[in-house]
């Protein structure tokens, strides 16, 4: 994707212009709309990227910044994030999983007691290393995720079995100073997330967390952002090196033909107990370690989010996590009872807001209502409710629905009901909608010839596969090229039936288990 406006990094404003009268499809760039001066330049199934990146800052999300990498995060994504903490958290604490806040910064020291698995990673790590002009005696680390500032004081706080469990969650920054085709929520240098560590004293709660958090992800993505998300197991190649095994929510953006990590439920195993000597006195006072997990959810959520449900007029917000979900626009005619319609339009804001929607009016005066219309389709707010003469006079209001364009009129009488009904319709079907389209995407393949040409249709493949980590290897170097090359995304837990005798569609040895494969983000 883009960066726009070339090395600032800036995005250009919007010059884009409505649909050709002839309705043909149009590559490229189209003019402004003269009428409302807003639009989209570019289209989601002809220049997905451009689209993207058009569509987060046209809806007023997204500023971008002058660090390449980096992104303002406005009131109408954050908004976002905070709704989705406002499920996870209370979620966690049933949990008995505490919040805290542990520092940015980690020194050279204690980040090389990770070395194995920072080998890798060490490229992104961003350091200090001034204070004004003046070198700082060691540079200390900006944190890319918080093992090594965490685990050294799990190690001192725990110290019997009636330690445990430890189960910490926070909410913060972290920094991976990323090289790849950086885009806003799905890859930037600095994103906000979630990241829980807690520790156990036997596996079976370790294993049984990692599943109820997993759990919680899914519904995140699902009862949330409308995106339907597969669970399963990653594969050796693709869990994190540091942990036992890894879970994940997978979904699918179908434009790219890519699949997301959408989140991460791991097991750390007693890896991280070895290294940051994690012990406890266990019942019978042996000396024993601990178990661990770690799992996090990210800003990517949103990303994914308006990659799934966006479309040629914008943004489209699925309203559990829209902060506006309905907006009311008066619609005056010049012999009307201008006053009348615009005291409806503050009622109908209260009587729904009261009723604990969340519901604002646009009442400025010097924008048409046609303007305000598309400035909050624009914006994805999933319904529009118009008040006019008519509806004044019989008593009832206009709603627009965001998501498919419907319309109808609702009596006054029984708005919130109605109201609630609509919402919770546009979020199911949202998400049905969503779930075809990705369903239409998934192949499932047994040979290779059928593999190749599944992923030359962008699709997210089914195979049944040996898994084993050399037959993954080998796919990956036979797939490579400028698209990237396909991987495993997750060996779903939702296994279809594997007849016996069923072979590899890489190897051809026996297949163990039905894996999902693609290119991916
Ligand atoms: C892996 C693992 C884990 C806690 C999670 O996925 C959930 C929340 N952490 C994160 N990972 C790294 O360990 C890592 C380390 C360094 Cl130094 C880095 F620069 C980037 C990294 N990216 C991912």
């Amino acid at each position: 994707m883009a960066s726009k406006g070339g090395s600032n990094g800036k995005s250009k404003p919007a010059d884009g212009k409505s649909k050709p009268a002839d309705g043909k499809p149009k590559t490229g760039k189209k003019e402004v709309k003269k009428e409302t001066g807003l639009g989209l330049t570019y289209k989601k199934d002809e220049n997905f990227g451009e689209w993207y990146s058009e569509v987060v800052v046209n809806s007023e999300m997204i500023e971008y910044y002058d660090i390449s990498g980096c992104y303002i995060l406005r009131p109408w994504s954050i908004s976002i994030w905070e709704i989705l903490h406002d499920f996870f958290d209370p979620e966690i604490k049933k949990m008995n999983i505490k919040n805290a806040y542990f520092p940015l910064f980690v020194s050279d020291a204690v980040l090389q007691k990770e070395k194995d698995h920072i080998e890798g990673f060490a490229p992104e790590v961003a350091w200090v290393t001034k204070s004004g002009k003046t070198d700082l005696e060691v540079p200390i680390a900006v944190r890319p995720t918080s093992e090594t500032v965490m685990y050294p004081y799990y190690s001192k706080w725990i110290r019997g079995h009636r330690d445990l469990p430890l189960k910490l969650n926070q909410w913060c920054n972290v920094v991976r100073w990323e090289f790849s085709n950086p885009t806003p929520f799905i890859r930037s240098r600095e994103f906000l997330w979630q990241e829980g560590h807690t520790a156990f004293a036997t596996k079976e709660e370790a294993d049984q967390e990692v599943l109820e958090i997993l759990e919680l992800y899914r519904r995140v993505y699902e009862e949330y952002l409308a995106v339907p998300v597969i669970k399963g197991k990653k594969s050796e190649l693709e869990k994190f090196a540091g942990g036992l095994y890894t879970t994940s929510v997978e979904a699918f953006i179908p434009n790219t033909g890519r699949g997301i990590q959408g989140a991460t439920s791991h097991c750390l195993g007693q890896n991280f107990a070895k290294m940051f000597q994690i012990n406890f006195e266990n019942e019978n006072r042996e000396k024993a370690m601990v178990w661990q997990n770690s799992w996090a959810y990210s800003t990517r959520t949103i990303g994914v989010m308006v990659m799934v449900h966006g479309d040629d007029k914008g943004l489209v917000l699925p309203p559990r996590v829209a902060s506006v979900q309905a907006i009311v626009i008066p619609v005056p005619y010049k012999d009307a009872d201008t006053q009348g319609i615009f005291s409806a339009c503050s009622s109908t804001v209260s009587l729904l807001n009261a009723a604990g929607l969340r519901v604002e009016a646009d009442l400025r005066d010097n924008y048409s209502p046609g303007w305000k219309y598309s400035h909050w389709e624009m914006k994805g707010v999933s319904l529009r409710i118009e008040i006019g003469p008519k509806d004044l006079a019989n008593k009832q209001v206009r709603v627009v629905r965001r998501d498919n364009g419907s319309k109808q009129d609702i009596p006054v009488d029984n708005l919130i009901e109605e109201i609630k009904k609509i919402l919770d319709n546009v979020h199911e079907s949202m998400f049905e909608k969503a779930k075809k389209k990705r369903d239409e995407c998934i192949q499932k393949i047994n040979t290779w010839d059928e593999f190749i040409a599944a992923l030359n249709e962008k699709k997210m493949i089914l195979a049944p596969w040996c898994d084993e980590e050399e037959v993954e290897k080998d796919v990956k170097a036979r797939t490579k090229g400028d698209m990237g090359a396909a991987k495993t995304l997750c060996t779903p837990f939702d296994q279809p039936e594997l007849p016996e005798g069923t072979l590899c569609f890489a190897s051809g040895k026996t297949a163990k288990k039905w894996t999902y494969w693609g290119r991916s983000y």
